[in-house]
């Protein structure tokens, strides 16, 4: 996968296309390790399981567990079950949110929806599979002296339950066609991106087993990166084609949604994405100068084109 050029890190010796090439090869063979096979009965269910993880996703969450667990001083390996966790829960609200129901969307990682291959049924159930596939993925990790698997669980379902990553999906679909305020618009980015990513963040720490002190950074850095998260993705559905974002541009405005863009331009839309990353950045100072990958990724997000 081509990544643009993240030159402008400013960390300049970090070499951040190297992390991402060697943190999305680690997760994509750990994810194939622990789904079952595409021809384990009943085949049609894992094939579509598969078939949307290993679509071509940018593996941004776990790339930030990753990084997150190496500014601790943890490893990969003992990270790497939680990684696989948020990227199973991320897919399966792409494979939900993409449904004839939700967003109806016929193109996802620059490949034809789960339902438009499978059918609905099977892309309901695809999804279903992959948000349990990341509980049972997450319950069998080792524990940590001060997280122990329930403390992972508990973290992993209220980043993604209904106060938080379903919220925001209410949220969006109650608002489309609504002329909604800033502050409105900023609640849904919170939860339907950026809790999610948030908690892609504190996994990782808390598989280094993370000071508090570390965690309350973490989770600065994590929330601030994910609101720039979603700005930059309003910004590209109105800036780029269906063919550079792999999934189908300007929705957004034929769905009559607010987006910062709608609201405030694109200009001033590029400057929030800006001050937010620049406070995700200051959330990393009590690392001093070990958070390298979370920097570079926090500066990657932000000039990404895709
Ligand atoms: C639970 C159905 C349901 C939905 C929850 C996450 C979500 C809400 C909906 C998914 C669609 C969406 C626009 C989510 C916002 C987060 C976001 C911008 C996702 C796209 O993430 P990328 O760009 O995707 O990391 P890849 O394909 O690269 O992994």
């Amino acid at each position: 996968m081509r990544r643009k050029s993240t030159s402008s890190s400013s960390q300049p010796g970090f070499d951040l296309d190297s992390f991402l090439t060697e943190t999305s090869q680690a997760v994509n063979q750990a994810l194939d390790r622990f789904l079952p096979r595409a021809t384990t009965r009943p085949a049609t269910i894992h094939k579509a399981m598969r078939y949307s993880l290993f679509a071509g996703g940018k593996r941004m969450r776990p790339a930030l567990c990753l990084a997150a667990a190496q500014a601790c001083g943890g490893s990969f390996g003992s990270a790497m079950p939680l990684a696989c966790a948020v990227e199973c829960i991320h897919t399966y609200s792409l494979v939900h949110d993409d449904l004839p129901g939700m967003d109806n969307d016929d193109f996802r990682r620059g490949k034809p929806t789960s339902h438009k291959v499978f059918g609905e049924g099977i892309a309901i159930l695809a999804g279903d599979a992959l948000l349990t596939q990341a509980f049972e993925i997450a319950a069998q990790c080792q524990g940590w002296p001060r997280y122990s698997p329930q403390a992972i669980v508990l973290e992993i379902a209220r980043a993604s339950g209904s106060l938080q990553l379903i919220a925001g999906q209410v949220a969006d679909l109650e608002g489309e066609g609504q002329a909604l305020s800033a502050t409105q618009l900023r609640y849904i980015h919170e939860r339907k991106t950026s809790a999610l990513l948030c908690c892609s963040t504190r996994l990782g720490g808390m598989s280094a087993n993370c000071t508090p002190a570390q965690l309350e950074a973490l989770t600065a850095f994590g929330y601030h990166v994910g609101l720039a998260f979603q700005v930059i993705d309003d910004i590209l559905d109105v800036t780029q084609t269906s063919e550079k974002l792999g999934k189908t541009a300007g929705k957004d405005t034929k769905a009559q949604k607010a987006t910062y863009p709608s609201i405030l331009g694109l200009d001033k839309s590029r400057k929030i994405a800006a001050a937010l990353t620049e406070k995700a950045f200051a959330a990393l100072a009590p690392f001093k100068g070990k958070a390298a990958a979370l920097e570079a990724l926090a500066q990657y997000l932000l000039k990404r084109d895709r």
